[in-house]
């Protein structure tokens, strides 16, 4: 669906041409978690943007510890079509319109229409604010083409993060055999462990956006880093934070602020939540500040039959089965267990206000 053009779309191009134009400002980030990023690290951000992909990713371009070096897009809280010109629109905003934008699979890996929330972000994905359409293009490479020639250019120096259903990174790892082994680290915003899911009381979206996919991923091998909605739930922007983010000297908290209220609403009437889940914020934070988070390790499958479709289920490793389960033998990976609420909060909202 294209950007609208209410009579407010000046106003919205002025905003966005402000907050292109206007100066970067390095900041600072300290982060001091064994696996915390370096300086320069290379990320590519996997991602359905999606208003708290926006937030994130607008935080990933201010975050001088790391270097985007581009965006795959995916479907999710819109089409692919529309999270690759979202993508587009977000590189020009962070006055960083030279990131390559490879666009993804236009449907999850057993095929069929994929499952679309723009019920949650509105029909553009941006909280339908009226944005104009992006200058640029994307790359001609698909998503999973770029993923796996960036690992190998980089091998073992490259990080993903990836925010919406993972079939690109599935199809990457089918394709190139030795992806898992080149790629640095993958952190993921997905599942619900031993919680309910907000698809459903059995799975989380972006999980059940392409189970088949997680399930491959999950079992790959790779460094694999997993946060789930029991732990971004517990992170809320709250109406007052909203009008604190809305006040303050924000590069983008014009812009962040007017892409909420769509996002906002649908919580109170979901939830009951009166403010926002920061669910690809606290992703993005177990990327740069692992320090927030405690992990705890296990072997993680995902259902891809009946009705707990897109189930994410650790083995614990509290037990010792008596025979062979459909978790043994595979890799383990790290889950997010707890996170420091009031820290992770002050530093998304330094992050999201940030001159
Ligand atoms: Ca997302």
């Amino acid at each position: 669906m294209p950007f609208g053009d209410g009579e407010n779309i000046r106003d919205r191009e002025s905003k966005v041409m402000e907050a292109i134009t206007s100066e970067p400002r390095v900041g600072s980030l300290s982060s001091s978690g064994n696996d915390a990023c370096h300086r320069g690290e290379k990320v590519i951000i996997d991602t359905d943007p999606g208003i708290d992909d926006s937030m994130a990713i607008l935080m990933a371009f201010q975050t001088p510890e790391i270097d985007v070096i581009g965006l795959t897009t995916i479907f999710g809280n819109v089409s692919t079509v529309d999270a690759t010109r979202n993508a587009l629109l977000l590189c020009e905003v962070a006055g960083h319109p030279d990131v390559p934008v490879a666009e993804g699979a236009y449907e999850p890996l057993k095929g069929g229409e994929p499952r679309v929330a723009d019920f949650v972000h509105g029909p553009d994905g941006l909280g339908d604010i009226s944005l104009p359409p992006p200058l640029g293009k994307k790359v001609e490479r698909s998503a999973s083409e770029f993923l796996i020639e960036k690992v190998n250019q980089y091998p073992g120096k490259v990080s993903i993060l990836a925010l919406g259903p993972l079939t690109n990174l599935a199809l990457a790892i089918k394709k190139d055999t030795l992806f898992a082994s080149k790629v640095k680290k993958i952190v993921v915003l997905g599942g619900a462990f031993f919680a309910a899911g907000n698809v459903n009381p059995a799975c989380e979206a972006n999980i059940y956006g392409d189970p088949e996919a997680a399930d491959l991923l999950f079992t790959c091998g790779a460094d694999i880093t997993v946060v789930g909605i029991n732990i971004t739930t517990q992170v809320i922007l709250t109406d007052a934070d909203l009008f604190e983010l809305r006040c303050s000297e924000g590069k983008y908290s014009q812009l962040l602020s007017d892409m909420c209220k769509f996002y906002r609403d649908w919580h109170v009437k979901s939830d009951g939540v009166h403010g926002i889940f920061l669910h690809d914020p606290v992703s993005f934070a177990a990327l740069v500040r692992p320090d927030l988070f405690t992990f705890r390790k296990g072997v993680v499958r995902v259902e891809t039959q009946g009705i707990c479709v897109g189930h994410t289920l650790m083995d614990q490793g509290l037990k010792k089965w008596n025979s062979p389960t459909p978790w043994s033998d595979y890799a383990p990976i790290s889950v997010a267990w707890t996170v420091d609420v009031p820290k992770i909060l002050a530093f998304v909202k330094d992050q999201l206000m940030k001159p």
